[in-house]
């Protein structure tokens, strides 16, 4: 497969701060086309969905703006639902509640597992959220839990073909419902004592036989290493871990989608964030040091 097709989500609807919607342009300023071209991919970008801007949508009672993060994500399903067989998605947000769109988009086409690599678990419900913030449950949406609109809509991955990577703030919640659900867990604590490596494979074995969709949130790499995102959690990923998983799961040949998510350039230092995702994404497109 080495046709790549870009699709800017320039959303911030889902998170807590206004900023994350200029993360599609901030990792295409990033030369992110010119290094998977150098890479020998064809690429294509396919714009951006058209997402509404905060100021322009009335105040949500409840869920901080579910009917238009849902409609959103709705188009952005139909859109990589619609991709040719041959062609790798890379979705660049906005925040981390396009990849209920994203990845129910994906699973549209193929059963998949889903790496999702993060400070957070992503895991609540509005029952359990302490922020409303729908940034804050995708995943748990994406395993069929949370709220009917988003579930019925987006629902479609078992919670066992789920591994989480790189986790060091959850709420008490999404820590029970993550336990329940049986999804495999693998905090920071876990990557200090195993070692990024170990979790890589165990991750690719524990998904073994399935197509892969990694789901990058640039807040689980440290924030020295990248600023510019909206909650920041010390203690994350260094620069060679981050790239370790990267290059091991390309060697895999199995990942097959990825979204690149919650870069805030409001927040960053110039634009040291993006380039970060955007070196990721080439380690996981193939990029090889030797
Ligand atoms: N767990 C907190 C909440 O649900 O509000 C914080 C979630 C942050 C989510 C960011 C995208 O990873
Ligand atoms: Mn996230
Ligand atoms: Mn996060
Ligand atoms: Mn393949």
């Amino acid at each position: 497969m080495r046709r790549i097709g870009v699709l800017g989500m320039p959303m911030d609807l889902g998170a807590g701060r206004r900023g994350v919607d200029m993360g599609p342009s901030a990792l295409r300023y990033a030369r992110l086309k010119d290094g998977l071209e150098a890479l020998g991919f064809a690429v294509t970008d396919l714009g951006d969905v058209d997402v509404p801007v905060a100021e322009s949508l009335p105040p949500g009672g409840g869920l901080r703006f579910l009917e238009p993060i849902r409609e959103a994500c709705l188009t952005l399903k139909e859109r990589v639902a619609a991709l040719p067989e041959d062609t790798f998605p890379i979705v660049l947000g906005g925040d981390h509640s396009l990849s209920m769109g994203s990845v129910a988009g994906v699973a549209a086409r193929k059963e998949v597992g889903v790496i999702w690599v993060d400070a957070h678990g992503d895991f609540n419900t509005p029952e359990t959220s302490p922020s409303g913030n729908i940034h804050g449950m995708p995943l748990a949406v994406l395993a069929g839990l949370g709220h009917p609109r988003l579930v019925e809509a987006f629902g479609s991955v078992d919670p066992s073909r789920i591994v989480l990577i790189g986790v060091r703030s959850l709420d008490p919640g999404e820590r029970r419902l993550l336990g329940e659900a049986g999804v495999r867990v693998y905090t920071m604590h876990e990557v200090d004592r195993l070692g990024i490596a170990r979790i890589a494979e165990e991750a690719l074995d524990h998904l073994k036989g399935l197509p892969l969709h990694v789901s990058l949130d640039a807040d689980v790499l440290d924030p020295g290493l990248a600023p510019g995102v909206g909650t920041p959690v010390p203690g994350g990923l260094t620069y060679r871990e981050a790239h370790l998983l990267m290059e091991i799961l390309a060697q895999s040949g199995r990942v097959h989608s990825l979204d690149l998510v919650e870069v805030n350039p409001i927040l960053d230092e110039k634009n040291r964030t993006a380039e970060m995702m955007v070196g990721l994404a080439l380690s996981l497109l193939g990029k090889r040091i030797l």
